[in-house]
């Protein structure tokens, strides 16, 4: 008997059905974020990322243009198993060398990214860029109390909203689209409404116009802080809370936007009860940067758990979002996003029914004792099988592509 037939009738010893598992956790799309590739430059060619937001590391061999970012993540691509979506920021457009203004952006200027996705089956997911750009040099953007400031960003938005609903249509599945604003204050203000009611009200602006959701869902992104807006956000999690539950949005809960102690797994099951769908931006929060590479930790198994044992499979939209320039970038994806794919499929082979039943009883030590068994059932034989079946390489084989690419393309730029 092989590796893979030996875990099947280890895991079907607790009632686990593995084949089901492995047809379940394939089915849902994971969102990988193409900033991860160029440390979250984007092809304008101007300002140094701001907002409260930082890349460290000096790896060479950054893709430098959307070509390059776009072979790197065919790279990715091979290296991840399972469905993957692209999420792509508003300053990734193409505008063919021509300076175009944020708030002039059209479908047009990322025809070469809906060619891509289509090409590799997978969807879009969407986010405008409100930072790195002079308008946002005082920290605020569509809570700016310049009306003509406030009025530039929220035209971004907009046209934003228009392009995510274009690649929703063409592409034949909903573009997600995350509205995150760095707005916030480094010190303690005396107003913390006014700025709150201008984002309610730009918020309200952006989305103004109904757009059917099977083309476009709007998303919005809460941040306890940033560094250069420590003392107060504009859009904290209370905030969005309200909005998304007044509003109908989706809520993104953000890994690395809370408290250090604070988990997001933990509010997945709340935020449910009152909104249809949630957005999850995956990542890990270290001290005080809120964007390290997200590792097969305790927290994210938790945040797997919650989507498999609700059954939450299609209210959540799972996406990546963390920037590391440290490391080889293309790496940096792949550990993250097999991560993700392999909390997911823990999840699933969870005893579940055994689970409930020790839980129901009373039994909290069975639970208990249940629990800490499945950190050392022969995962990886399920998991190696689920990477052959997807045609990408299991155990750490992926890892020679890496180096090839390395030594064949990164090296060279
Ligand atoms: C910032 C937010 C936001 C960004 C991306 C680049 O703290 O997490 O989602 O990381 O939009
Ligand atoms: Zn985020």
């Amino acid at each position: 008997m092989g590796a893979f037939e030996l875990a099947e009738e280890a895991y079907a010893a607790l009632g686990v059905d593995v084949e089901s598992a492995l047809a379940r956790v394939d089915r849902i799309p994971v969102s990988i974020h193409c900033w991860q590739g160029d440390d979250v430059n984007g092809f304008e060619n101007n300002s140094a990322l701001d907002g409260g937001i930082a890349v460290t590391g000096h790896h060479p061999g950054r893709a430098r243009n959307a070509d390059e970012l776009r072979a790197d993540l065919d790279t990715a691509w091979k290296l991840i198993p399972g469905p993957k979506r692209l999420n792509v920021h508003a300053i990734y457009a193409e505008t063919n060398g021509r300076k175009v203004s944020r708030d002039e952006l059209g479908i047009e200027h990322f025809s070469r990214w809906i060619d891509w996705a289509r090409a590799n089956g997978s969807g879009l997911d969407f986010n405008p860029t409100c930072f790195s750009h002079p308008l946002a040099s005082d920290g605020f953007t569509v809570s700016n109390a310049d009306a003509g400031i406030r009025d530039f960003w929220i035209r971004h938005c907009i046209a934003c909203r228009e392009i995510a609903a274009g690649m929703g249509k063409t592409l034949g599945t909903p573009c997600v689209t995350n509205y995150w604003f760095p707005d916030g204050f480094k010190d303690t203000p005396f107003d913390r409404l006014a700025a709150r009611e201008r984002l309610r009200d730009a918020l309200d602006r952006i989305f103004a116009e109904a757009i059917p959701r099977e083309y476009n869902l709007d998303a919005v992104e809460s941040k306890l802080f940033g560094i250069g807006a420590e003392s107060c956000t504009v859009g904290s999690h209370e905030f969005y809370m309200g909005y998304a539950v007044s509003r109908g949005k989706l809520l993104c809960l953000d890994a690395g936007h809370f408290h250090p102690t604070e988990v997001i797994s933990d509010k997945i099951s709340s935020c449910l009860l009152f909104l249809d769908e949630i957005l999850l931006h995956v990542s890990r929060g270290v001290r005080w940067d809120s964007d390290h590479v997200v590792t097969l930790s305790d927290e994210l198994l938790a945040i797997a758990q919650e989507i498999i044992r609700h059954d939450y499979d299609r209210r959540v939209h799972i996406g990546l979002d963390y920037f590391d320039g440290s490391i080889d970038r293309i790496a940096a994806w792949a550990v993250g996003g097999r991560n993700m794919r392999k909390a997911l499929l823990l999840a699933a082979l969870e005893p579940a029914s055994l689970l409930a039943a020790a839980e129901n009883a009373g039994d909290n030590a069975r639970r208990l004792a249940l629990l800490e068994e499945c950190r050392t059932l022969p995962f990886a034989a399920v998991w190696n099988e689920y990477c052959r079946r997807c045609g990408v390489p299991g155990a750490f084989d992926w890892y020679a592509e890496i180096e090839r690419y390395q030594k064949d393309v990164i090296s060279k730029r």
